[in-house]
């Protein structure tokens, strides 16, 4: 099983002369001003707990979008600050943008173009010249500052996901020698979903600027190698997962995302967790009550609304468990100055009031929704509560929420109810994997976790906290940079002015 010390000594040992410098959208690190006082605070999500131990390992750069308030007060003349900030190791290098290239880049092409074109979730796509001309300049920004970073030294840059799809070639351009490798945190659909972006052969030809690229699963990788045999004139090698464009070449294979399994099942453990459980028994009124659990970001694509259907025809169908079951649907709203999420905020709300309006008596409501960012530890007594979770993704490249219920789960019980579109789903077998559109076969799902003998549960439980135990994320953390370490010493051979290394 590997381990943060595991991922370490890996890079230490593998990462010779090169610099490590990496590329995303969010930084790991976010200062704010709370009434005048710099705090920071860390982004949810798996990310930053894989790659700041390897940034920490390898003391390189992490160069992000600084979105906090507090930033410009902690950086250098070259915007650069040393993190972590209570033990520093490594330099976080931060691009500033101004609003119009916020809404542009971010809001516009990233999010209402790229990932409801990524997405099988039937929203269409918004493609605005305006917003593809900042997306691309704003790329080029995150560019001049990789290359400025780099300067002459060899270097393996670590591009994260769809906000920067050309960075990449924009890199390639500049300096040939820098190895460059992105991993897509979302689907790659269908050649002919993509088709319809005007700009797909620019966005191709960003990504095979990638010495290597990662996604979640094979069905991604084989989507964008068919994408890119029918819009470009590469050479495909498919047995290889290989794309040759121009001379280069791109490796493109799977790269299944996780958790920190054990910091995660040791919170969970914690007596913190345990006084908590008590609380929201007490406080929400939970006691002696069938818990149901939905964790999301409120996303179009996470079926949010299929799920509350569900449950609503499941109370219709079996009615002896109204007044005994409460689902609890917690998240975060995201990206809402923007119409689709504006949309389905209202489509949640209504249907509230339909199912809660037509099932709640004497103090009790069936659906409790919670869209206020609670805090760590209240998910974790709720996933401990909860005698199952529902992920109904109508596609998703992953989905750690699953995997992060099924690390909460150390008594070994609770079902994971899971939609076959995530990626989790080729992992998690043992879920009760079922179609968020098929509202009566959810329904049916639902009534098979409640009455799930206690046995099964536990079997069910054990085998994917195996899995997901064994599939950590330092494991993908260490596969991806094995990966593109080896991409280095490929191109060094192939190429003169790196030809020593990297050292071993
Ligand atoms: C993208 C891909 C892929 C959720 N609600 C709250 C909250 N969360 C946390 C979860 C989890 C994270 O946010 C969400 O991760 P997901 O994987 O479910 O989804 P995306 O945000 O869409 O992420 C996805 C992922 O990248 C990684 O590659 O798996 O497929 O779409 O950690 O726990 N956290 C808090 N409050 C909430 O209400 N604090």
């Amino acid at each position: 099983m590997w381990t943060k010390q595991d991922l370490q000594q890996l890079v230490q040992r593998q990462i010779g002369e090169y610099r490590l410098i990496i590329v995303s959208n969010r930084q790991p690190y976010i200062y704010n001003l709370v009434e005048g006082t710099l705090r920071y605070v860390l982004p949810a999500g798996g990310l930053t707990s894989a790659l700041d131990p390897l940034m920490q390992a390898c003391g390189g750069t992490w160069i992000a979008y600084g979105g906090g308030q507090g930033d410009r007060y902690v950086v250098d003349q070259d915007n650069r600050v040393m993190v972590p900030p209570d033990d520093p190791a490594y330099a976080l290098r931060l691009v500033w943008l101004t609003e119009q290239e916020e809404k542009g880049y971010y809001y516009g092409f990233s999010n209402e173009a790229l990932w409801p074109l990524c997405h099988n979730a039937y929203t269409e796509p918004v493609f605005d010249l305006r917003d593809w001309e900042t997306y691309q300049a704003v790329n080029q920004k995150f560019a001049d500052l990789v290359l400025d970073e780099v300067g002459d030294q060899p270097a393996l840059v670590l591009t994260q996901d769809y906000h920067l799809a050309l960075l990449p070639q924009y890199i390639r351009n500049a300096a040939p020698d820098i190895v460059t490798g992105q991993f897509w945190h979302i689907p790659w659909p269908h050649p002919e979903i993509f088709r319809i972006c005007p700009w797909q052969a620019e966005l191709l030809e960003g990504l095979l600027g990638n010495n290597l690229l990662g996604f979640h699963i094979g069905d991604h990788c084989n989507n964008f190698m068919d994408t890119a045999a029918r819009t470009l004139p590469v050479q495909v090698n498919a047995e290889y997962n290989r794309i040759e464009y121009r001379g280069d070449t791109t490796l493109v294979r799977p790269f299944p995302i996780s958790i920190d399994f054990d910091d995660i099942c040791q919170f969970s453990e914690s007596a913190e967790v345990e006084q908590e459980m008590e609380r929201l028994q007490e406080e929400w009124g939970l006691d002696g009550k069938l818990i149901g659990l939905g964790i999301d970001r409120v996303d179009y694509t996470k079926g949010i609304p299929h799920r509350f259907r569900a449950i609503g025809r499941f109370l219709e169908k079996y009615p002896e468990y109204q007044g005994k079951l409460v689902f609890v649907q917690a998240g975060v709203l995201s990206r809402s100055d923007i119409d689709a999420y504006q949309q389905l905020s209202e489509q949640i709300d209504q249907l509230l009031e339909e199912i809660n309006g037509r099932f709640a008596r004497n103090g009790w409501q069936p659906i409790v929704y919670m869209p206020d960012n609670l805090p760590a530890v209240t998910l974790m007594a709720l996933r401990r509560l909860s005698r199952f979770c529902i992920v109904s993704s109508l596609h998703d490249g992953m989905n750690l929420v699953a995997k992060e219920f099924v690390a909460s789960r150390f008594d070994n019980d609770g079902v994971l109810i899971l939609s076959p579109f995530t990626g989790a789903a080729l992992e998690l077998t043992q879920s009760l994997i079922v179609n968020p559109y098929a509202t009566e076969d959810m329904a049916e799902a639902i009534r098979d976790a409640v009455t799930m003998p206690e046995h099964e549960r536990r079997n069910r439980m054990l085998h994917m906290r195996a899995t997901v135990r064994e599939n950590n994320i330092y494991k993908w953390a260490a596969r991806l940079l094995v990966d593109l370490i080896q991409c280095a010493r490929g191109s060094a051979s192939g190429r003169s002015r790196y030809a020593a290394t990297p050292t071993r």
